[in-house]
């Protein structure tokens, strides 16, 4: 499969889709430091939020094979600047999460990603696993490559 990193702000529930993701039980946990695990990367969103800290999940992007940025559909401001998937040379998917709870704007959380270069958007909710199969299916897509001559 391929490796995932999780890239967003505090509170945007990168440690509940890992738990998701793992099939492991869902209770909060601060993430306090990089847990670099064999499925998938989860990082502080002091990192994102952190202008010189942004560009060490940068260089930890090259321990994965994707990145994943996230945007809850609660949030009322992006952290993602136009374009900012230009900073990595991997694959950047867009997750957008807690697309059930009161309030949420998926479409406005949609709209930010693919500002910030995402082609591909997945919408989960981690607690109660909706769309979590569809990002384990794509985790387990091989690209196509042409055959070595
Ligand atoms: N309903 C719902 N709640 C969620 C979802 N994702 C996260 N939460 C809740 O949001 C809170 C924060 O989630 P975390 O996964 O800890 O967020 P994080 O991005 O890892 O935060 P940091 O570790 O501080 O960077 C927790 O109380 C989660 O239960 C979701 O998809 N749906
Ligand atoms: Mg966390």
């Amino acid at each position: 499969m391929k490796k995932l990193i999780l890239m967003g702000r505090s509170g945007s529930g990168k440690t509940t889709l890992k738990q998701a993701l793992n099939r492991e039980k869902i209770e909060y946990c601060k993430t306090q430091y990089i847990h670099h695990g064999s499925l998938l990367i989860d990082t502080p969103g002091e990192y994102a939020q952190t202008h010189h800290l942004g560009y060490a999940l940068a260089l930890y992007a090259y321990e994965a094979d994707v990145v994943g940025l996230l945007a809850a559909a609660t949030e009322n401001y992006t952290l993602f600047p136009p374009n900012i998937t230009c900073m990595v040379n991997r694959e950047v998917i867009g997750i957008v999460t807690k697309i059930n709870a009161p309030k949420a704007n998926r479409a406005l959380a949609e709209l930010w990603l693919k500002n910030a270069g995402c082609r591909r958007i997945f919408f989960v909710d981690s607690v109660t696993g909706e769309g979590v199969e569809d990002i384990l299916a794509f985790l387990c897509t091989v690209p196509d490559r042409k055959p070595q001559q």
